[in-house]
């Protein structure tokens, strides 16, 4: 997972690296070139907060959008854009994508939006190899292996279409993870973290990745009414001795209608 990003930042990655001087002004100007627009109108985002949370990092978006990340990047890490009026945006960025000028389209949020939590979460039990996926960048404290909110679900949100959205997800060791060549770990794996919505499972999280959608099913949406969500992490198939949670990392939870 070199180039994980989101399909609609890729395209804006391609097509304004080109004309990039043209929104910010001049890419020497701006060291790196970085610039936040609006997906819709891509119009430059002024002052929008940019943060790396692994590494303490933070800063805004100037006058003209842009920004520069002072900050030392190897691994993938999360970088987190929030903007009054805009629904939270994360990308996992790594040395590469940092190294070119970055145009990220931030979309402005829905009446109907529910966001369920901006934070960083770490879920585990802080003790994970340093061939995990992700794992030099932890730097969170586990919360433990569950993560549960509860959140309001209007009447209509049932003339929609409705999604978890998980904005970022690092750390997660699975088989496919493994596979896909995630994390460097040869001789274990773990089970994949599990999404619960009001009680009954309804996905399993088998990569690491921007913006993962999980359907909510229609029949479990309480209208109106209190919901919850669970997500609960993995544990290392191959720790027989004790009970191993995968660590993994997460950010920005939200409820998606469409
Ligand atoms: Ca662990």
């Amino acid at each position: 997972m070199k180039k994980i990003l989101t399909a609609f930042a890729i395209i804006l990655f391609t097509s304004y690296t080109a004309n990039s001087t043209s929104l910010t002004g001049g890419v020497s100007e701006h060291g790196a070139g970085n610039v936040v627009v609006d997906a819709q109108t891509h119009a430059p985002i002024v002052d929008a907060q940019i943060s790396l949370p692994q590494k303490g990092y933070r800063t805004k978006t100037d006058k003209k959008g842009a920004f520069t990340l002072n900050a030392t990047i190897n691994d993938e890490t999360i970088l987190s854009v929030q903007k009054e009026g805009y629904r939270p945006y994360s990308i996992t960025i790594d040395k590469e994508i940092a190294s070119h000028p970055m145009v990220l389209g931030i979309q402005k949020s829905e009446l109907m939006d529910v966001v369920i939590d901006s934070e960083m979460l770490h879920l585990g039990d802080n003790t994970f190899s340093s061939d995990s996926a992700n794992a030099r960048d932890f730097k969170l404290q586990a919360i433990g292996p569950t993560y549960t909110k509860q959140f309001k679900m209007t009447t209509n949100t049932l003339n929609y279409t409705n999604y978890l959205v998980i904005g970022s997800i690092i750390g997660v060791d699975t088989e496919m993870a493994r596979r896909m060549k995630q994390n460097t770990i040869t001789n274990s794996y773990s089970s994949p973290p599990e999404v619960y919505f009001n009680g009954k499972k309804i996905a399993e999280i088998k990569l690491n990745g921007d913006n993962q959608k999980i359907k909510l099913p229609k029949s479990l949406i309480r209208p109106d009414d209190v919901n919850e969500i669970t997500i609960q992490t993995g544990v290392n198939q191959f720790q027989k001795a004790r009970v191993d949670y995968d660590d993994i990392e997460l950010m920005n939870l939200s409820i998606l209608s469409e």
